[in-house]
C-alpha cells in the first residue's frame, strides 16, 4: 500500500473516527464535566502517515510499567479535559503520546496545544490496553464513560459478576451475543489510581467490560464502533432495568437461563454455566 501523508493529523480517519465517538459518548449524556476518557493504540501504518507532525515533549513516568506497549503510540483524551470539546478542538483536548522502550515512561508527540497532560486514567488504559494486547493484537480501544443507569444499578445489585452479567443478559435479548464473556465489576476505588487499574486489569482478563462501583464503566475493544456499540449495550439494558425496578417490585417473566441457552446455540456462542444460575426468587 502506498503511504499516504496527512497535511494535519485531523485528517486522518483513525483521528476522526475518535473524535466521532468522544461526540456520541458526550451526546448520550455520559461525559459530564471532565468525566470519562478515550484512547486507541494505533497501527504502526498510521504513525507514519502523521509523524512529520510531532513536536516531542519532555519522558514523565507513567506510574505503572507496561512493558509489551514499549516504542508504541497512542490518541488519548487529555487529563481535566471535556468531551464536549473535544469536536469543536482536538488539538487543544486530546494527544498523541509514544511509550518508551522500557515501558515506564511517556511522552506527548502531538496535541494538548494549551498544555496538559493525557488523561488521569493512563495507568488504567495502558495496562489495559496492554492486558487485551497479549489476548489479541487486535485490540486497540479503551473506553471510560459515566453511563447513568448502570451506575445507578450499582446502588441496589450486589456488586458480582454473576448478578450483573445475568441481570443485563435478561433485559434485551441481544446482550448475552454482544457480550458473552460476561462484564466483571470493581467495587468503589479511587479515580485514577493504581489499585482501580490492576483491579480493572484482572476483570479484562476475562471481560470486555467491567462496571466501576458508584462511577461508571470501562471497555475494551477492537474499534470505535464496536466498542462504543458495547457501552451502549450494556448502558441500554441497565436502563431497561432500571425502568423496570422503578414500576414494579419484581419482573412478571423474564428471559430464562434454557432460553438463554437457546439463543446461544442459534448463534454459535458460549454462554458460561455459571451466569445461568438458578434463581429462587
Ligand atoms: O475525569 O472519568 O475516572 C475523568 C474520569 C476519571
Ligand atoms: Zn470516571
Amino acid at each position: 500500500m502506498e503511504k499516504e501523508q496527512w497535511n494535519q493529523v485531523l485528517d486522518a480517519p483513525f483521528v476522526q473516527g475518535f473524535v466521532r465517538m468522544t461526540k456520541d459518548g458526550f451526546d448520550q449524556g455520559w461525559h459530564e464535566r471532565n468525566g470519562g476518557n478515550l484512547s486507541y493504540r494505533m497501527k504502526p501504518e498510521e504513525v507514519e502517515c502523521v509523524r512529520e507532525h510531532f513536536a516531542a515533549q519532555d519522558w514523565k513516568s507513567i506510574g505503572v510499567s507496561v512493558p509489551a506497549l514499549a516504542n508504541e503510540y497512542f490518541l488519548m483524551t487529555g487529563s481535566g479535559k471535556y468531551f464536549r470539546n473535544v469536536v469543536l478542538d482536538p488539538e487543544a483536548n486530546i494527544c498523541i503520546i509514544e511509550v518508551d522502550g522500557s515501558g515506564e515512561a511517556c511522552r506527548i508527540l502531538w496535541g494538548m496545544k494549551d498544555g496538559g497532560r493525557p488523561t488521569s486514567e493512563l495507568p488504567s488504559h495502558l495496562m489495559n490496553l496492554e492486558v487485551k494486547k497479549k489476548i489479541d493484537e487486535n485490540y486497540r480501544v479503551v473506553y471510560h464513560a459515566h453511563t447513568p443507569n448502570i451506575t445507578a444499578l450499582t446502588f441496589v445489585l450486589p456488586l458480582s459478576d454473576e448478578v450483573f452479567t445475568r441481570e443485563l443478559w435478561e433485559m434485551v435479548t441481544e446482550c448475552s451475543v454482544v457480550f458473552p464473556a460476561g462484564v466483571g465489576v470493581v467495587p468503589l476505588m479511587v479515580p485514577g489510581s493504581m489499585e482501580l487499574a490492576v483491579e480493572t486489569s484482572k476483570r479484562m482478563q476475562v471481560y470486555d467490560l467491567a462496571i466501576w462501583a458508584h462511577h461508571g464503566i470501562f471497555a475494551a475493544g477492537f474499534d470505535f464502533d464496536s466498542t462504543f456499540g458495547l457501552v451502549h449495550t450494556a448502558e441500554k439494558a441497565a436502563e431497561i432495568l432500571v425502568k423496570v425496578l422503578s414500576m414494579a417490585p419484581g419482573k412478571r417473566q423474564t428471559i430464562q437461563p434454557e432460553e438463554l441457552r437457546m439463543l446461544a446455540n442459534d448463534f454459535s456462542i458460549e454462554l458460561p454455566e455459571r451466569f445461568l444460575y438458578r434463581k429462587h426468587w
